[in-house]
């Protein structure tokens, strides 16, 4: 028998709970293949559906103009440059992300890769693992300091914030650069201080990049910017791929121009550039920001609800939460979206 309920597509696996929540609103497909869906796939499998649930998954425009149900993409992240805002938002199609919920856990990776970088712990590991530690030497795997350093944190939004916070506990001094400046009493509370691009670049011990991507972030952090950076510098990425040019960046580590790289995210990843594997002074994670149980199902949930509000049911029904493109409220059809 033909279901009237709405469709949809969720294209990763997620947690079952969240998909049997799905299940009560919906008719719910989901691409538990284990790979990622091809352009070509997410095109011909999201022709016939009301919403998708999004995870990790770059849209292309050709499926919002294949898709005439479509009222709204629920992406499982904070970041959504993924989805294709210039198509959707004339058809009245809704956007919405996870904001908040990862901003401890994402914060807490940051440290984690500033803290490898600077104390070479991939590097001190593998050294270990390949039986070279034979004897002691004062200057065997020396790395640089992190406390009483100054951290230089590229974008303060709330990820941003929650990263500077962790530096009061290692006595550190905070620069930060944003395009405008946080208020007065968050700067306080974090003792952080605005400095151009530039000076931060210059001054910091550490950069940590926690800007959204964006056309103009595009390779904000290239051979220019590296060359401003100390040698005694690292740099962390846990924001996007193609804010930094990897290819750059490599020079500049294989040259020890800076001292190391943190990086969780790659340009064209999961493909990354194929020099960052040959050097010791980068430890890389494959973009696990987000990665904690409880974190993943918070961002399940919130993109769940999000779906179901934009889909016209529950209790937000019309009202998602975290709507990114809310001008597309503006094309909507009279009718609003359908009910289940
Ligand atoms: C996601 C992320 O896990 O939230 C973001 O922007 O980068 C990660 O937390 C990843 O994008 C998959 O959706």
């Amino acid at each position: 028998m033909q279901s009237d309920k709405q469709k949809i597509l969720v294209t990763h696996a997620i947690f079952p709970d969240v998909i049997a929540r799905l299940q009560t609103h919906f008719d719910v497909e989901v691409n538990d293949s284990g790979t990622a869906l091809t352009e070509a796939e997410l095109i011909r499998r999201g022709a016939d559906k009301d919403g998708l649930m999004v995870i990790g998954d770059r849209i292309p425009a050709e499926l919002i103009a294949q898709a005439p149900r479509l009222k709204a993409l629920a992406n499982m992240a904070v970041g959504y440059n993924n989805l294709p805002l210039d198509a959707m938002t004339p058809r009245g199609i809704v956007g919405t992300n996870t904001p908040d919920v990862l901003n401890e856990t994402t914060a807490d990776l940051g440290w984690a890769l500033l803290m490898a970088t600077a104390r070479r712990i991939t590097e001190a590991e593998h050294y270990l693992r390949a039986g070279k530690w034979q004897s002691w030497h004062y200057d065997m795997l020396t790395g640089v300091d992190i406390h009483g350093a100054t951290l230089g944190v590229v974008g303060m939004g709330r990820i941003g914030q929650a990263v500077a916070r962790r530096a009061l506990g290692f006595g550190m001094r905070v620069i930060y650069h944003n395009r405008s400046q946080v208020a007065p009493e968050i700067e306080q509370a974090l003792h952080a201080e605005w400095v151009d691009r530039d000076t931060l670049l210059r001054q910091a011990d550490h950069v940590v990049l926690v800007l959204p991507y964006t056309p103009q972030a595009h390779h904000l952090i290239g051979a220019r910017e590296l060359q401003l950076m100390k040698p005694t510098a690292t740099l962390v990425n846990i924001a996007r791929g193609g804010i930094v040019d990897d290819a750059a960046l490599v020079t500049a580590l294989r040259e020890k121009r800076i001292a190391g790289a943190g990086l969780d995210v790659f340009e064209g990843e999961p493909a990354l550039h194929p020099g960052l594997l040959e050097l010791n002074n980068v430890v890389l994670t494959p973009h696990i920001g987000s990665a904690s149980i409880p974190t993943r199902r918070a961002m399940a949930n919130l993109a769940a609800d999000n779906l179901i509000a934009a889909l016209g049911v529950g209790p937000h029904a019309g009202n998602p939460p975290n709507v990114v493109n809310p001008d597309a409220r503006l094309h909507r059809p009279a009718s609003g979206g359908a009910q289940a």
